[in-house]
């Protein structure tokens, strides 16, 4: 899989992408990335990639064209090795994103990241550029970076190969639809808190049979919302 993102900050995608499960990754060849600066595509001594907001108001909003010269040297590269992206924006205004949506996400070839900085972007780039605007959730950053970095995490961990046997078992949780149960480890007794004492029992259906319950049981408590889609996937 390909990525590529437009960015004014290309330094915060080392800042994941260089740790953990992203990286090994990486090494493994399973995903390849690239960042586009607007910035080196200006072409003013001051290399301006902002303005002010027609209408007036506080802040500043990123020029399009700067934004669209990025898109088309992303494109061009993407090009020449037979891919044609799928363009996305992070905005709390997106379709929220969900395990169901990574799971389809997963199925492009090349996805170019667009991330906002200031108030936002030119309404016209985004109308002109932009297949699709994903939301993490109802709350306002600096920058559309990290809900990139989010969706790539997100992404990357189900690709042939990122994880492990011992990562890849934990993973089923979240695909049935539930919340995952709770887990316990050393010591048997912390702060006068005992381990379940079923997990000690070395009984392994009744252990799994427990994690399940426990699994329904948090869903029921926490997210109910879920529980209802679990059954709706069973029939
Ligand atoms: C911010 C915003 C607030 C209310 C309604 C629509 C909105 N769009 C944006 C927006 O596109 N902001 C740009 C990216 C520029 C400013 C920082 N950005 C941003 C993205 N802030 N918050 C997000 C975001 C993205 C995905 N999920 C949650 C928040």
């Amino acid at each position: 899989m390909r990525f590529d993102a437009i960015t004014l900050f290309p330094e915060l995608f080392d800042a994941v992408l260089d740790y953990g499960i992203t990286r090994r990754a990486l090494d493994r060849g399973l995903y390849k990335f690239k960042s586009w600066n607007p910035r080196d595509f200006t072409d003013d001594p001051h290399r301006t990639v902002d303005d002010r907001p027609y209408g007036g108001g506080p802040g500043m909003l990123m020029l399009a064209e700067p934004l669209d010269r990025a898109l088309n040297a992303a494109r061009q590269d993407l090009a020449n090795e037979d891919l044609t992206p799928w363009v996305v924006h992070f905005s709390p205004r997106g379709r929220p994103l969900n395990q169901r949506r990574v799971m389809e996400l997963k199925q492009k070839s090349a996805l170019v990241l667009l991330c906002g900085r200031y108030e936002g972007i030119d309404e016209r780039l985004l109308q002109k550029r932009v297949d699709e605007e994903i939301s993490l959730g109802d709350f306002v950053l600096s920058g559309g970076e990290l809900p990139a970095l989010a969706l790539m995490d997100a992404l990357i961990r189900q690709l042939p190969g990122a994880l492990n046997d011992a990562e890849s078992a934990v993973q089923d949780s979240f695909s049935h639809g539930l919340l995952d149960c709770p887990h316990y480890t050393r010591p048997e007794v912390w702060q006068g808190m005992d381990v379940p004492a079923v997990l000690k029992s070395g009984n392994h259906a009744a252990i799994a049979k427990w994690r399940h319950e426990e699994s329904v049981r948090l869903t029921a408590a926490l997210r109910p919302d879920l529980l209802d889609r679990a059954q709706q996937n069973e029939n």
